[in-house]
């Protein structure tokens, strides 16, 4: 491998944008789910899993701030899991989240049992948790720079959806357009706290193989997602039909 060299603030923001092209949204089942190729199971399921990924992002969040000495990136970071867990009488994402929960078909209750969280989803997003409580507070923070494709991905659910799924309340797409503009207002920080962080190649280098872990999580879901519902290989399948693997968060 070519040795690295040192990449300008633009050029390093280049090599952090071109990571786009692994992100979720390429993954044959977000591709399905955009078709409206998705089976209700297929959407329930998601809907389902990913909440698990949205109920750890404060808990993530909280772990960059216990590990960040400096009052104004501390100032700056509360915002995220007061976007999460609402804050001055207004819900938050986790509420939107349980909202769009209802509007598949599934009760508050279910989501919050996590009976339907796939092991290998958890192991994913635990290992994301785990990175941010164990990793200085820096790559924490620039990790959650995959929201440098969210908008996007957001914006493809609310454009795509609605017209494949009419079975899917309206109101459950209220999580999508809040995240719009505050995925916007993450990046902008995420992004300044990543340029400055990286002040040598080592750093640098670094910082990207950092977020090509944080794609690989992204990834990783939704490859067990497809094991289950696409492929109908759920963990066990050959043993039994039940849903015996663990079902709740131990780290
Ligand atoms: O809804 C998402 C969200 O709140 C966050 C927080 C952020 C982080 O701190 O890592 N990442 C993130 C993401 C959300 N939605 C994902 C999606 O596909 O809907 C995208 C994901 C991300 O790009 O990291």
């Amino acid at each position: 491998m070519s040795e690295a060299t040192w990449l300008t603030p633009a050029q390093f923001e280049a090599a952090l944008r071109a990571k786009g092209a692994y992100y979720h949204i390429h993954h044959p089942y977000h591709i399905a789910m955009h078709n409206g190729e998705a089976t209700r199971e297929q959407i329930q399921g998601w809907v389902a899993n990913r909440f698990y990924y949205q109920t750890s992002i404060p808990i993530k969040d909280a772990a960059i701030m216990a590990n960040c000495p400096d009052p104004a990136v501390r100032r700056q970071w509360v915002q995220r899991i007061l976007d999460h867990d609402g804050a001055d009488g207004s819900d938050g994402g986790i509420e939107a989240w349980l909202r769009l929960g209802e509007a598949v078909g599934l009760s508050r209750e279910s989501l919050l049992s996590e009976e339907r969280v796939l092991p290998g989803v958890r192991f994913a997003v635990d290992a994301y948790v785990n990175f941010a409580r164990r990793a200085c507070w820096q790559d924490a923070a620039c990790s959650s720079l995959t929201e440098l494709f969210a908008p996007q991905i957001h914006q493809s659910r609310l454009d795509s959806w609605p017209q494949h799924y009419g079975w899917i309340e309206a109101q459950g797409y209220d999580y999508f357009r809040r995240r719009l503009s505050q995925a916007r207002r993450d990046v902008e920080h995420g992004l300044s706290l990543a340029l400055a962080w990286c002040d040598t190649v080592e750093k640098q280098q670094r910082m990207l193989e950092i977020l090509q872990f944080k794609l690989d999580i992204l990834w990783t879901m939704l490859d067990a997602m497809t094991l289950a519902w696409s492929l109908n290989r759920p963990p066990y399948h050959t043993v039994t039909a039940d849903a015996v693997w663990h079902k709740r968060r131990l780290v």
